[in-house]
């Protein structure tokens, strides 16, 4: 690397001649873009349930859900702390709503996904459809979707909230709407778009919208069942267990344009082989308990216990018992820019 600092021609050459007309030298920064693998500030790192559950649970006696719009603690990643992210192109935060709450409606161009982490019987209404939320359920809000929450229950529903906020900085694309009232009215009965388009049908003249799924909810009870029935055959992917991708019924992608979403099973005593994958990924523990280790760090996980696997990073899973994960990441970017890459080392 040529510097200025042993070279004052250069120096003065940048600072006098360069600087003022807003020029920079690429030669003195081109091997930070010409890298032979990646540089992440994100660092391996997992928040156990039981460490914050109280922390969440407090901030209900500090701010209501309709005060703070949305009563979220963000997941922020130690190496990028003050950026309000979990991965580098990824916001991951935990949500509560205490009975009789309401999160008023908005829209905004970010896309959404919440995973149901306690609690059961509160809704996310999309569009003008309800859809009551149970544990392990996954529900979609697409970019510029009608979205409010409600809980009519007398227990607090937590969920994780994923979004793709630092993506969406980054093209500065940002547009956001307040709903004139509280609520978006329901226009459509509750189990409507997952009988419509969930399944394995379709209304013959439907058109695909946007890019995102027109199911919204995909419960938990059916994953569940589609994990059960697949572990008959014992055909067990070395790096994985059995993983399976929430899918689009509209165009086989992932459910969102920006997300990728993932459900995997890990039998008992399951050890899955050293992997590595561009995308930066955040896990929720569903079911079970068991060890990975991350970039060399080992992590115990149990149940709603979400960790984070930087890009890159090597991953392996043992499984103490059977143990189901959740995961998402910006893996339908990376794809469809060509650019995504795995390493299945010697599996
Ligand atoms: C949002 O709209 C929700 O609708 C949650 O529940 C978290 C974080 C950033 C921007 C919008 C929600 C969010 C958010």
């Amino acid at each position: 690397m040529i510097t200025a600092e042993v070279r004052p021609d250069l120096a003065s050459y940048y600072n006098q001649d360069c600087d003022p007309k807003n020029l920079a030298p690429l030669w003195e920064v081109l091997h930070t873009f010409a890298r032979s693998t990646p540089y992440s500030d994100c660092q391996p790192y997992i928040w156990h349930y039981d460490e914050i559950r109280d922390t969440l649970l407090k901030s209900a006696d500090l701010i209501t859900a309709e005060e703070a719009e949305r009563r979220v603690l963000i997941l922020e990643n130690p190496g990028m702390r003050g950026r309000y992210r979990v991965t580098t192109s990824l916001y991951a935060g935990l949500q509560l709503i205490m009975p009789g709450e309401i999160a008023p409606a908005h829209r905004h161009t970010q896309s959404a996904l919440r995973f149901i982490i306690e609690g059961s019987g509160a809704y996310t209404a999309v569009e003008g459809e309800k859809t009551i939320m149970s544990e392990g359920d996954f529900v979609i809000t697409p970019s510029w979707t009608w979205h409010d929450h409600g809980n009519e229950t007398d227990s607090p529903m937590i969920w994780l909230d994923g979004l793709d906020v630092p993506l969406i900085e980054t093209l500065d694309v940002t547009f956001a709407e307040q709903y004139p009232n509280k609520i978006h009215p329901t226009t459509r009965p509750n189990g409507d778009s997952i009988a419509r388009y969930g399944s394995g049908l379709m209304p013959v003249d439907h058109q695909q919208q946007n890019g995102a799924s027109p199911v919204f909810n995909y419960p938990y009870a059916r994953t569940r069942e589609v994990l059960e029935q697949m572990r008959k055959t014992e055909e067990w992917d070395l790096c994985h267990g059995l993983k399976l991708r929430y899918v689009n019924p509209d165009n086989g992608h992932y459910a969102m344009p920006t997300i990728g979403t993932f459900m995997q099973l890990l039998p008992k005593a399951y050890e899955t082989s050293i992997y590595r994958c561009t995308d930066a990924t955040v896990y929720s523990v569903v079911e079970g308990s068991g060890r990975s280790v991350i970039g060399g760090q080992a992590f115990e996980w149990g149940k709603r216990d979400h960790f984070v696997v930087p890009c890159w990073a090597p991953q392996c899973h043992v499984a103490n018992e059977d143990a189901v994960l959740f995961s998402f990441s910006d893996r339908p970017i990376q794809v469809g820019m060509g650019i995504w890459r795995e390493d299945r080392a010697g599996a």
